[in-house]
């Protein structure tokens, strides 16, 4: 879907990375190309205004760090303004009494059912007992293919046929769901070409009967600026708490995808990614991003990794950590490498697996914390750094002096030396988070 517009940034960013210093004016001049770019891609032409002002407002004042390019400098700033532009993700709250009611509304042809038939899918690999429900009575092959849907996926489903009103088939569901022990109600609703009075008005009454705790709104992302008036129109009538972009597969300019959360304030909460009942994607800013900006997560990474990384260095890392025999001159050396790298927090969400240890991670090298260690390291004679172990109290005192911290922080240091030497122990023999090493490409 994105394949224009990325192609067009990327060719922005490549003429930044020819120079090596940035005035104003490249800036600027790159910046009218993006805001070109989004444009051509349908983005709203507000949120490209406030977006490119964003971006101009912080590389002009931006402290370029030492490890970035000014170029890199620039990808760095268009790329977290990319994500929150694209908005917060919002997890589905299911923490009610159950069963729990989520309704999907949406335009004909959204992707309603499909998608409310890949949600039930993914609701059910995380335990939960989900009933579909047949909400759509105008369409008559609607019910059937619900039901071909829901054995598919051996999930159930609930239907009354076409003569009842959609809200009484609802609350019916609902009561079934709870009698028979269904964890999540997935309703699906009938469309209309073009928004109107009546399916706003039966959308307003299945509200009324089930109270929904997810309402979300399907858009089909081909239909760009249309879809999102569509969700504007829609979240006036019924209080939408989540959106489901689907058909992100296609070859359309993306346009809606990157305004409808500026435009609307709902957040996008899944992405349809073909058509398939396994097509549905958590959306994840981040990852979308990256998709637009046609960087991999990890890219990034590995770009400013290998920037700052000599060749040699690397292969004798590599081999040091496939040994596990790391000492403390090599514990120096990264540190170094890391700092250079730029914001710790930001380098940590890059690599999988190291995630859910960010906060931890992001405390114990906060920039002050890494001062200290390089101190201390540098208060060491080689051989101390070459075998900890030698390392008693005097010795302990006499780098503490020798580094303006205290004994505690000496030790507090070797412990996390220990800690890393047996995590990488860990990894290198296989049983660390899969694969660490090899995509850090230490
Ligand atoms: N490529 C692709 N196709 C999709 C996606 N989601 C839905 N579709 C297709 O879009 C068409 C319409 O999907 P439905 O789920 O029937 O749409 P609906 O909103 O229920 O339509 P109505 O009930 O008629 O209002 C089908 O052919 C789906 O296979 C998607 O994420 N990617
Ligand atoms: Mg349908």
């Amino acid at each position: 879907m994105f394949e224009n517009l990325t192609a067009k940034l990327q060719e922005v960013f490549k003429r930044l990375s020819g120079k090596g210093r940035l005035s104003e004016q490249d800036v600027d001049t790159a910046l009218r190309e993006v805001r070109l770019a989004l444009l051509e891609a349908d983005v709203n032409f507000r949120v490209v205004k406030d977006f490119v002002s964003r971006v101009r407002e912080r590389a002009v004042g931006a402290d370029v760090m030492k490890s970035l390019s000014p170029a890199q400098m620039v990808i760095k700033i268009v790329n977290e303004e990319l994500i929150a532009t694209l908005g917060e993700p919002r997890k589905l709250v299911l923490s009610g009494p159950p069963p729990q009611v989520i309704m999907l509304a949406g335009l004909q042809g959204s992707g309603k059912t499909t998608s409310a038939a890949k949600l039930a899918r993914l609701l059910r690999q995380s335990g939960q007992r989900p009933l579909l429900v047949a909400a759509d009575t105008r369409r008559p092959a609607a019910i059937t293919q619900l039901e071909v849907l829901g054995q598919q996926l051996d999930v159930a489903v609930y239907s009354e046929g076409d003569k009842v009103p959609p809200p009484r088939i609802c609350a019916n569901a609902v009561a079934r769901a709870r009698k028979g022990g269904y964890s999540v109600v997935l309703l699906d609703t009938g469309g209309r070409l073009h928004i109107d009075d009546e399916m706003m008005g039966e959308l307003e009454e299945i509200v009324r009967q089930v109270s929904p705790s997810e309402i979300l709104l399907v858009v089909d992302a081909m239909t760009g600026q249309d879809a999102v008036r569509a969700a504007e129109a829609f979240n006036q009538r019924v209080p939408l708490t989540g959106l489901v972009l689907t058909k992100i597969d296609g070859d359309a300019r993306g346009g809606a995808a990157l305004s409808i959360r500026a435009v609307t304030g709902v957040p996008i909460m899944y992405l349809g990614v073909g058509e398939k009942n396994d097509a549905l994607e958590v959306y994840h800013p981040d990852r979308l991003a990256s998709r637009i900006l046609g960087m991999g997560d990890m890219l990034t990474l590995i770009e400013r990794a290998e920037a700052t990384f000599d060749q040699e260095q690397a292969q004798r890392m590599e081999q040091k950590l496939r040994t596990a025999s790391l000492d403390l001159e090599d514990f120096l050396e990264q540190l170094q490498q890391i700092r250079q790298m730029g914001p710790l927090e930001q380098l940590f969400d890059m690599v999988p697996g190291l995630g859910s240890m960010k906060s931890q991670l992001a405390d114990e090298m906060s920039e002050h914390k890494m001062r200290h260690a390089e101190a201390i390291i540098r208060s060491m004679t080689p051989e101390e750094r070459r075998n900890p172990r030698i390392i008693g109290g005097s010795r302990k005192r006499r780098i503490a002096r020798g580094s303006g911290t205290t004994v505690a922080e000496v030790n507090e240091l070797l412990n996390q030396f220990r800690q890393m030497q047996r995590l990488i122990k860990q990894m290198s023999s296989g049983r660390g988070p899969a694969g660490l090493l090899g995509r850090l490409r230490l």
